[in-house]
């Protein structure tokens, strides 16, 4: 065991908070990180200690490695936690904290590096028995390519290896377009990640995203959290999470778990993390699911697991870096009720431009079974620098119904102005009877957006 001090938070926003208040209930000491535009943001005010590693932009600050190290150093930090986005998936960072005898909260670099790459995280998953979508590995030639989709079946996407998180893909439906366009996705994957690998994968076309959270410890421990529900996205962001999916019939739901768990065994996986599948529901032999990606970092939805299980995720994650088995966890979670989150983002509600200026007043929602992980308050200005997302409004209900009719009263009590968020899409998507009824896949956002009817969300209260 390695207990932890001291915990060097390598994020800011929302999840920097996320994890400074796990570590106070663990009386367990924080360093907050800020750029010089955060010098007033909360997650500073709540650490112990805090550290300026840099200007505005990410480069220079919350993804300059020495700067954090050297923070980390100055300080005392015995462990460093990465929140998610920034450096999370980097597995370099995680090795050169390790080096500098820092404890990364997160798995070993070695995971993260299979993971990050998404031809031999298929390989290993495969390799563990989880279902893949028939595919390929790398492409060398054209002419392998061109009998490769006949042989998968057409439409077929084409995904970079070092991609992810749906960047660098192209779907591809007639087969005189494959040489030209896999081609193209070449270029772009090397000008976008430095590496211009790709891969073929049979197209779903409807499918649900579902994930399953898992965690392991350090002693080949595993236990699943169950799913969470997706599918409600655009551009490959997704907007509402809700566990635990309305898709899952008990049998699948044991049988996506299973093989989950059964997978981070296999590989020997430690801390948090998230299988990603998607569901296709239109199989002929029933629903079935396939592997997608997996995540080694906490997700901004994990919120949605904590409220039907009672599990901190953060603090799970500090408890197996320090070398805690995992014997407090329960191996067969019930869902207790369903969760929602909403992610509040500082954009447009119709074209989703980002809306950068300060926030004149604020009113979060509250009351019973609403939860609200937010880093702004009024005065608070939002820089274009990082991503748009304001905080989170999580709705816990006995069932799905109550958490629906919870989000839709939380949703009307929020107030946000001063800049425009999408605050009204939410109110829109909550009354959307796809919605209500559980019967809604990946392409339902961007397939049916109502500009008016999402206008006349604007003001619901008078
Ligand atoms: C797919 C797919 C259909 N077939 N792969 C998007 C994010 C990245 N993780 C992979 N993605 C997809 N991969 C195959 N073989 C459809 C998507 C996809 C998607 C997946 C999850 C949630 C939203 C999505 C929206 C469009 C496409």
């Amino acid at each position: 065991m390695t207990p932890i001090r001291k915990v060097l938070v390598a994020n800011r926003g929302e999840i920097a908070l996320r994890v400074i208040r796990a570590c106070r209930e663990m009386d367990i000491r924080t360093v907050a990180v800020h750029s010089t535009v955060d010098e007033s943001a909360l997650h500073v005010r709540f650490a112990d200690e805090s550290v300026c590693v840099g200007p505005g932009p990410a480069a220079q600050s919350y993804l300059h490695i020495p700067n954090l190290i050297s923070a980390a150093e100055l300080t005392g930090a015995d462990a460093v936690h990465p929140g998610y986005g920034f450096l999370s998936e980097r597995a370099d960072f995680a090795r050169v904290c390790v080096k500098c005898g820092l404890n990364f909260i997160g798995p070993r670099a070695e995971h993260m590096a299979i993971m990050g790459d998404k031809v031999r995280a298929r390989q290993a998953m495969e390799a563990a028995g989880v279902p893949i979508l028939p595919g390929t590995g790398v492409i060398t030639n054209p002419d392998d390519a061109v009998e490769a989709a006949t042989r998968i079946g057409m439409p077929v996407i084409i995904k970079a290896s070092a991609g992810g998180g749906g960047r660098g893909m192209k779907i591809v439906r007639e087969l005189d377009q494959l040489v030209q366009t896999i081609a193209t996705a070449q270029a772009e994957a090397l000008a976008a990640f430095g590496n211009g690998d790709v891969y073929l994968e049979r197209y779903v076309t409807s499918p649900r995203h579902i994930e399953i959270q898992v965690i392991g410890d350090m002693y080949g421990g595993a236990v699943d959290l169950l799913e969470r529900e997706c599918s409600i996205q655009r551009r490959h962001q997704k907007i509402i999470e809700e566990a635990p999916s309305a898709a899952l019939s008990p049998e699948l739901r044991a049988k996506m778990r299973e093989t989950a768990v059964h997978a981070i065994r296999a590989i020997g996986y430690q801390s948090v993390g998230t299988l990603e599948f998607l569901l296709d529901e239109s199989a002929p032999e029933g629903p079935a699911f396939y592997f997608m990606e997996m995540n080694t970092r906490i997700q901004v939805e994990h919120c949605v697991t904590e409220m039907i299980t009672g599990v901190d995720l953060v603090q799970e994650q500090i408890r197996i870096a320090t070398g805690e088995p995992l014997a407090h966890l329960d191996r067969q979670h019930q869902a207790r009720g369903h969760a929602i989150e909403c992610r509040i983002n500082a954009e447009d509600p119709i074209n989703f431009s980002p809306q950068p200026g300060t926030i004149t007043a604020l009113h979060f929602p509250g009351g019973f079974g609403v939860r609200v992980d937010s880093h702004v308050y009024q005065g608070y200005r939002v820089t274009p620098y990082y991503d748009s997302m304001l905080g989170k409004i999580i709705s816990h209900g006995k069932d799905r119904a109550q958490a629906i009719a919870r989000m839709r009263r939380a949703l009307d009590e929020t107030v946000v102005e001063g800049i425009r968020t999408n605050v009204p899409l939410h109110r829109w998507m909550l009354k959307q009877e796809a919605f209500v009824t559980g019967h809604y896949d990946t392409h339902f956002l961007e397939n049916n957006l109502d500009r008016e009817a999402i206008l006349a969300e604007l003001e619901p209260l008078g």
